[in-house]
């Protein structure tokens, strides 16, 4: 891994770019790090996204993933790595979990996908929410997606539809906050139908990095920012 670039002292690490020879074209290690309850599918998601199997990702009654995990991949000729990361449980472990997420995705762009499934958006979804909401405060949810797996459910129905429609105020509260972010993802299917499903959420993802909420990721981005506020 690169050496993180003499980026001024107590800047915010989400907001350092891996500085390359070549200048400002830093942003192509896009890291995805998925975060959520416990068996939602942020594993199954990472291996949807990879092509491969490399997260233990399983039907259980109590939560599979044990530690924060990176793993890599390519995308159009472009490297990326996912972290896949233990059900969000406590204060505690999150914070816990976001020094490691901290410690692998160096310096490298990053967005967050807050995974939950389609169906019920329960009290427990609520509070899981607000804990990663707490811990990755205002500035990080300018990166966050908000990833229904389980689309197979929808049925047909547009997902667009399916939140609108949902009447659950802690839903589209999180959605709004996540700046109306959102996708959804069957995890279960194979060959092409799963290729053309990771590479519409890939898009998705970069779309939010080249977006305005990249912008913070380039040094003209930062100076940017910093005159807005
Ligand atoms: N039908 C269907 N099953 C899914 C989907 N996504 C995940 N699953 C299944 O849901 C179960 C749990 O998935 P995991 O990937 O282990 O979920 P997780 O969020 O990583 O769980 P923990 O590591 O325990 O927090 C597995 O049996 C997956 O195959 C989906 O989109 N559709
Ligand atoms: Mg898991």
């Amino acid at each position: 891994m690169a050496k993180q670039s003499g980026s001024p002292k107590g800047q915010k690490w989400w907001l350092r770019s891996r500085r390359k020879d070549s200048g400002d074209k830093d942003e192509s290690e896009l890291c995805i790090v998925l975060l959520g309850k416990a068996g939602v599918g942020k594993s199954a998601t990472g291996n949807t996204l990879l092509g491969r199997e490399k997260f233990h990702s399983a039907f259980s009654a109590k939560p599979t993933t044990q530690n924060v995990q990176k793993e890599s991949g390519e995308f159009k000729g472009q490297k990326f790595s996912v972290i896949d990361t233990p059900a969000v449980s406590s204060s505690k472990s999150l914070k816990q979990h976001k020094q490691e997420i901290k410690k692998l995705c160096k310096s490298s762009p990053y967005v967050l996908v807050f995974v939950i499934t389609v169906g019920r958006f329960t009290p427990e979804d609520k509070k899981t929410a607000k804990k990663v909401k707490k811990r990755f405060r205002k500035k990080f949810r300018k990166r966050m997606l908000v990833l229904f797996t389980h689309k197979e459910d929808l049925k047909g129905e547009s997902l667009e539809d399916y939140v609108e429609k949902s009447e659950n105020k802690a839903l589209l509260k999180l959605v709004k906050k996540c700046g109306n972010r959102y996708f959804a993802l069957n995890n279960n299917t194979a060959g092409e139908e799963k290729e053309e499903a990771s590479k519409l959420l890939m898009e998705k993802l970069w779309e939010i990095l080249h977006g305005d909420g990249s912008r913070p990721c380039t040094e003209k981005g930062k100076e940017e920012e910093r005159g807005k506020n």
